[in-house]
């Protein structure tokens, strides 16, 4: 029997019973009434003792329900944890690993990788858009050696060296560059300290990076870009001479800057304005003996 059931009881036996009892004497229709009386709440507290049982019943259907989703949530919680711990191992066993934490630390500092790069060859400084990653000084191959490298590279003034021997003990020899131009000089001297003539000076260069676009080329013989890219910079082509050893083809700077110690002829990799010659280039097209311009396009 439950408290519920013992409160009704006394109340029954209170209210029912007892002045039953005490009036008895009043006859078997009063009777008749209290045990009627007596039916209809026995009745009710069948029906909230069945009321009691269905909702303890659901209270516990519900409880049950919920511990399941506790349960279920905690799983699954686990399992994110899991996966992300089988992430973050395969991208640290990775063996650009190095690279990609250098990446990720780049893009927090400069924004997102990737980026189009250039050498601007005649300047030490980038135009607006671009970043200056390093300046420095042209560099290549003497222009009478028939070996080494063709290509022209952008050398640091402040070389780092690793284990070496000092005296030439290779057949690996690098030389600065110099201009060598003529009476066809193109150039425009505004960055070039009121010097007339750019020959024997030194070629500087800058190694630019534009962050918002990630293509870039030279076009040789254009000064403008086709639609949709931006320009760098415009200059024209220099080269070796014909009669010496071959070299790259470059774009250098419409308006070179010289370099203040880059006055002296020290010989070593030459570098020469670049003619059109008719005959498989498309003249009248192209004129014969025309200075080749070039432009720097991104996009
Ligand atoms: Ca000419």
């Amino acid at each position: 029997m439950t408290i519920l059931d013992s409160v009704l009881l006394s109340l029954l036996a209170t209210v029912c019973i007892l002045p039953y009892v005490e009036n008895k004497a009043h006859g078997t229709g009063h009777n008749q009434v209290l045990m009627k009386m007596v039916y209809e709440l026995q009745k009710d507290i069948i029906q909230d003792k069945q009321q009691l049982a269905q909702l303890n019943a659901l209270t516990k259907q519900l409880k049950d329900e919920g511990e399941k989703l506790t349960e279920e949530n905690k799983k699954l919680k686990e399992k994110i944890k899991e996966i992300n711990h089988l992430l973050h191992g395969k991208i640290d066993s990775r063996p650009e690993n190095g690279t990609l934490h250098r990446a990720k630390r780049q893009v927090s500092i400069n924004g997102p990788a990737g980026g189009a790069m250039y050498i601007r060859w005649g300047r030490t400084t980038c135009p607006v858009e671009a970043e200056l990653v390093y300046s420095g000084i042209a560099g290549g191959s003497h222009y009478t050696h028939t070996g080494g490298g063709s290509n022209i590279l952008c050398m640091p003034r402040d070389p780092q060296w690793g284990i070496y021997t000092d005296g030439f003990q290779s057949s690996g020899h690098f030389y600065g560059v110099e201009f060598r131009t003529a009476a066809n000089d193109p150039f425009h001297k505004t960055n070039a300290n009121s010097i007339t003539s750019l020959t024997p000076q030194d070629v500087v260069c800058a190694a630019c990076r534009v962050p918002t676009r990630s293509s870039h080329i030279m076009i040789p013989a254009h000064m403008e870009c086709p639609n949709s890219w931006s320009k760098e910079y415009t200059g024209y082509l220099m080269s070796s001479a014909y009669t010496h050893k071959r070299s790259e083809y470059i774009c250098v700077d419409s308006a070179p800057e010289v370099d203040e110690k880059g006055g002296d002829d020290k010989q070593g990799a030459l570098l020469y304005n670049v003619e059109a010659a008719c005959g498989s280039l498309p003249c009248p097209d192209y004129i014969s003996g025309r200075e080749l311009t070039c432009v720097v396009c991104t996009k």
